[in-house]
């Protein structure tokens, strides 16, 4: 057993036996309650769900095992001559809960390297698709090809003891996060290079090794890359790619499964497919007011006709957060040292001093500030990335590093099937009216 999977081995143990403890001794005492708005409202609110790996404060934003994104960017292993931290250093400290050495992000971008093999049915799945087809629905047909390389699944058909689960379930896991790079290079390569693809590189490291398949070389993408793969990765366990991930895995389904699941709502609008939809949205302004930085009084414009037209302004709000996302900080901050002249990033922050004031007025947004995907496409379309329909693509290669790790603490935990109960309308009036 490796060094990594015996440590989390002990921390599980750890963990599992405060967990019984927490149960034994105070499993019937309430966490909250819940109203009748909750049950129709998307459950905002409610803690039903345990998660190890992040939490989310309203308005400090995600904490990955206790560190903020500015601390994770100070603290965690970067490569050498860079100043992002490396995303497997990330791993390791969402999957046992301290922050690794640089010898453990070293060991363990080679054990991913290792494992990164993808065998050619996968690529023939893709490939049987129509070149018009999503890339997000690629990602997930790659996921689902992948499948019949679950160990997991393996073991449980071959009769496994439940006290396994666990190590099964972390061996698909490194393997998937190992081979996501890959997946996602193929389609991109396929969709948007002429099937011209690029092998991978085992001397980089996983976020530069995926910018080379992509095809990018520059050193300030693969930085870019470095800091999108932590940012992306985590946002607690009530978002829906995560939770989708840990409800699919409830009925132990093996990490393939669970995972396809997760970005088939990660492909929804309202989720990861709002930073392609943001630069859709930044583009269509751009072309209907010309040229350069359009003036705050023209993008107030803009923001009203989306809002009289129904729609909702990409890249705003959020379920949770009550102020600016700090990872849309973290990528102001690389482009105000990286990119500051950049005309697209120049439109993002004017956007970003003039769509809170606007959403504000409404009255009914609970949170007018930007989120996560405000940002990352200039970012992205600064180093040529041009190509937005992939960027959901981008995110769910990170979302893997967080949902994964949990995952692997859903089985050493011994989670339950996740059932709750669900009532009908006829119910909920019965309900209100005392009947
Ligand atoms: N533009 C316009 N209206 C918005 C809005 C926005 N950016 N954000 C919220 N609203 C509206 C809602 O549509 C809702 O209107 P309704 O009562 O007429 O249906 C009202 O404000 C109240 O919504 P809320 O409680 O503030 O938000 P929510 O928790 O229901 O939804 C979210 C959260 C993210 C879906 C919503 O803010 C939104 O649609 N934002 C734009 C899409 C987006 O950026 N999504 C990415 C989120 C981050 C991520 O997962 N990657």
């Amino acid at each position: 057993m490796s060094y990594i999977k015996e440590k989390f081995k002990a921390k599980a143990d750890e963990l599992g036996a405060e967990v019984k403890d927490l149960l034994k001794n105070h499993g019937t005492k309430k966490v909250g309650d819940v109203t009748v708005a909750q049950a129709y409202q998307g459950m905002r609110g409610i803690t039903g769900l345990v998660t190890e790996t992040s939490l989310l404060d309203a308005n400090e934003g995600i904490r990955f095992r206790g560190y903020s994104i500015p601390e994770l960017r100070e603290h965690l292993p970067k490569a050498p001559g860079g100043a992002e931290p490396l995303p497997e250093g990330l791993f390791y400290l969402m999957l046992i809960g301290e922050l690794p050495t640089e010898a453990d992000v070293q060991n363990l971008s080679s054990v991913l390297g290792r494992r990164s093999h993808v065998p050619n049915h996968v690529f023939d799945a893709i490939n049987a698709l129509p070149i018009h087809t999503h890339p997000m629905t690629m990602l997930t047909v790659g996921v689902m090809a992948l499948q019949t390389e679950s160990v997991f699944a393996k073991a449980y058909a071959e009769g496994m003891n439940k006290k396994d689960y666990w190590s099964y379930m972390y061996e698909d896991t490194l393997n998937l996060i190992a081979r996501l790079p890959r997946v996602a290079a193929y389609i991109y390569r396929r969709k948007y290079k002429n099937d011209q693809h690029i092998q991978p590189n085992g001397m980089l490291d996983w976020a530069a090794n995926f910018a080379h398949m992509l095809g990018y070389e520059d050193e300030g993408f693969k930085e870019l890359m470095r800091l999108y793969m932590v940012i992306h990765a985590d946002h607690e366990g009530g978002n829906v790619s995560a939770h989708t991930t840990h409800l699919v895995g409830s009925a132990l389904s093996d990490a393939y499964l669970s995972f396809a699941a997760g970005m088939n709502g990660l492909a929804g609008p309202l989720h990861g497919l709002a930073n392609q939809e943001v630069i859709k949205w930044i583009l269509d302004m751009k072309e209907e007011l010309g040229g350069g930085v359009p003036t705050k009084e023209q993008i107030d414009a803009f923001v009203r006709k989306t809002l009289a037209e129904g729609k909702v302004v990409p890249g705003y709000g959020h379920a949770v957060l009550r102020k600016t996302d700090p990872r849309f900080t973290a990528q102001e901050e690389f482009a105000k040292k990286h990119l500051a002249s950049d005309e697209l990033v120049q439109i993002v922050w004017r956007v970003y001093e003039t769509v809170p004031g606007i959403l504000g007025d409404l009255g009914k947004v609970k949170n007018p500030w930007p989120n996560v995907d405000a940002h990352s496409g200039a970012l992205l379309l600064h180093y040529g990335l041009k190509e937005y329909e992939f960027y959901t693509v981008l995110f769910g290669v990170s979302r893997a590093l967080g949902v994964l790790a949990s995952l692997c603490w859903d089985r050493a935990l011994g989670l339950s099937l996740e059932r709750p109960k669900s009532v009908t309308t006829e119910w909920m009036k019965e309900f209100v009216e005392g009947k």
